[in-house]
C-alpha cells in the first residue's frame, strides 16, 4: 500500500530562496518540495505552505482524518508560540519530524524554544534545506521500523 506522508511549512517559507539567504539559503520552496518527492521514491507526498496559523491547525487535522503515514513540519515562526499548533499535533498518532531549515540553538533568543519539540517525535535543525530529504528519510526509517 503506498504510504502517504505530509510537508507542511509555515509563515514566509514561501519567501524561500530571497529571504534573508545567509540564514535560509538560496534554495526555494519549489526546489525544496522536488526534492522532498524525490527522497520520498515509491511514497506519496501531500507539499504544503501557509501563512496562516488556523490553516496549518486544519491541515494537521486533515493529516489524521486522511490517515497520514507521517508528518514532516517546518513551522516556522509558529514553533515559538502557537499553543493551538502543538494542541493539534498531540492528536496527530504517527512520527511528527519537527525541521528547521536554520540551527534554532545557535539563534537569537527569540527563535530557540520552539514549543513544537515537546510533541514532535524527532528534530532536525542547520542542515539547511537538505534537511527536509534527511527528515523524509529519517520518517521512513521510523515508519519501516514500526512496520517490520
Ligand atoms: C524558519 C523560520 O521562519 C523561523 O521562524 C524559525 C525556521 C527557523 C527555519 O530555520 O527553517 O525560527
Amino acid at each position: 500500500m503506498t504510504r502517504t506522508l505530509h510537508v507542511l511549512n509555515g509563515p514566509n517559507l514561501d519567501r524561500l530562496g530571497k529571504r534573508e539567504p545567509e540564514i535560509y539559503g538560496r534554495t526555494t520552496l519549489a526546489e525544496v518540495e522536488a526534492m522532498c518527492r524525490a527522497a520520498a521514491g515509491a511514497d506519496a507526498v501531500v507539499f504544503r505552505q501557509t501563512n496562516w496559523e488556523g490553516q496549518m491547525v486544519e491541515w494537521i487535522h486533515d493529516a489524521i482524518d486522511s490517515d497520514a503515514a507521517g508528518l514532516v513540519i517546518n513551522p516556522a515562526g509558529l514553533s515559538f508560540r502557537s499553543i493551538p499548533l502543538v494542541d493539534a499535533l498531540r492528536m496527530f498518532p504517527r512520527p511528527i519530524l519537527e525541521l528547521h531549515i536554520s540551527n534554532i540553538h545557535r539563534r537569537d533568543a527569540l527563535h530557540q524554544h520552539s514549543l513544537v519539540s515537546g510533541v514532535a517525535t524527532a528534530v532536525i535543525a542547520g542542515l539547511g534545506a537538505r534537511g527536509y530529504a534527511t527528515a523524509i528519510r529519517a520518517l521512513q526509517d521510523l515508519l519501516d521500523d514500526v512496520a517490520s
